[in-house]
Formats: C-alpha cells, structure tokens, sequence
C-alpha cells in the first residue's frame, strides 16, 4: 500500500511522531521507536526548520532498522532530502506569498527526489498564528494566517485543493502558544475532501483529542514528545479513540 493511501485512510485517525533529526541521540531515536511500535504510532515526521548537523540519513534509517512504521520527511528546506524514506511531503507554503517557498525550492529538490524514487506527497502546507513568531515563519519569509480567521483558512485549503494538491497540512509552527482553534479545524475539514494533517502547540492528550475530534485526519506532535516520552501512550489513545 502507498504511504498516501495509508495517509488518506480515514477509517481512523492517525497519530504521528515528529523527530528532529538534530536533537535526540541514537539511543533516544531507538528508545522512541521502540515505545512507538509498542502504543501504534502510524507515522514518523522527520525534519526541521534549520538541521546543523548532517544527521537525516543516519535518523532514518536507524528508525527504519527498528520498526516498520512509515517514515516521511517533513522538509524545513532542499537540502533535506534522502533516499532511505517512505515518502516525501513536498510542501507548498500556500498561507504564504513568498514564490520561493510555492515553487522555486522545488524546482531544486525535484531532481534529486525524482534520482531518489521517493514516494512524493504534494502538501498544501499552510501556516496558522499560534500566538508567538515561529521558526518556520521566519525562515519562510511569511506571515501566518491569523488564529482567527476560519475563512481565509477554509479559502486556502480550498484553492490548495483545486490546485491538485494532495493533502493540506495546517501547523501552528513548533511550540506554538496556541494550537489551532477546533473552529477552524472543522470549518477547513467541511470545505475539502482530501485528508488534513494538524499539528503545532498539541502538548497535551486533550489537545490531540480535541484537534481529532474537529476533524483533523492525523495529528503531528513533536514538542511535548522531546520534552518527554512519558505521555505517548496517551497521545496515541487519545488520538486513536476520538
Ligand atoms: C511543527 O506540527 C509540528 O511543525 C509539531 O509541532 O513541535 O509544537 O508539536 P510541535
């Protein structure tokens, strides 16, 4: 099966993990994946914003060594590319009015992902205010749609849809103050019809619950995760049983 039929199967929800690639140890990545086989985690994310260290390839393919889970690369620019992932989330930055970020980084990557053979997902990735800057809202040279503006949100997903993209990621950037409100979640999820991943700010099981329950199709969780593991089991429940 396709990592996008996987992604589009909405006979229940998905719970996914974001590493990035930077930050935790070997051990930490295995004692990650091993937890998550254990609680059902259907996705790994890898990725972020700005990588210091040449750590993606060795971040993939250990997680690949120990699980099965699909792992996709959620890029924070071109140079995050390799061959050893299950899919590529190729991202256009549709919130955004910045050329590069819509179509010029890809004209980069397209190449190399083609060289690759990546599985690659077409993203309308929109960014949402979350109540403070975020890293990739700086890096991206774009201004978020604000919190509370359901309609430009519904607007855009729509028009990423119409465009032929293939899923709409909606983040409230890392560590945002704020996650995406529930109102917005559903409206966007009512206006189209492929599936929408939500993720930026959900540090809690209630959160996650909560964004499920709006309508998100799979719900990305990287902060609360890095801080600490404890809580995946309830992340993956809450999100699995909404
Ligand atoms: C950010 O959606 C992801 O791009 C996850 O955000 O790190 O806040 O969970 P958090």
């Amino acid at each position: 099966m396709s990592v996008y039929n996987r992604l589009s199967d909405t006979s229940k929800k998905k719970f996914v993990v974001l590493i990035d690639p930077d930050k935790p140890t070997d051990e930490q990545i295995v004692e990650i994946v091993e937890k998550s086989v254990k609680v059902g985690v259907d996705f790994f994310f890898v990725g972020g914003s700005l990588l210091t260290t040449d750590s993606l390839d060795n971040c993939i393919k250990l997680i690949k060594k120990h699980c099965d889970i699909p792992v996709l690369i959620f890029p924070g620019n071109s140079l995050q590319i390799s061959k050893w992932c299950d899919g590529f989330l190729l991202l256009s930055l549709i919130s955004g009015r910045n050329a590069d970020m819509l179509i010029g980084r890809h004209v980069i990557s397209a190449p190399y992902l083609k060289l690759y053979g990546n599985e690659i997902i077409p993203t309308g990735y929109m960014l949402i205010d979350g109540g403070k800057q975020t890293s990739v809202s700086y890096m991206s040279n774009t201004t978020p749609i604000p919190h509370d503006k359901d309609d430009i949100a519904m607007c855009t997903a729509l028009a990423g849809e119409m465009l032929g993209l293939k899923i709409i990621y909606m983040d409230a950037g890392s560590g945002a103050l704020e996650p995406i409100s529930a109102d917005m979640i559903a409206k966007v999820k009512k206006t189209i019809e492929i599936p929408l991943i939500v993720g930026g700010g959900i540090n809690t099981p209630e959160k996650a619950a909560n964004a499920a329950k709006a309508g998100a199709d799979i719900i990305v969780v990287g902060n609360a995760l890095e801080k600490s593991i404890d809580k995946l089991k309830e992340f993956a429940d809450a999100v699995h049983n909404s």
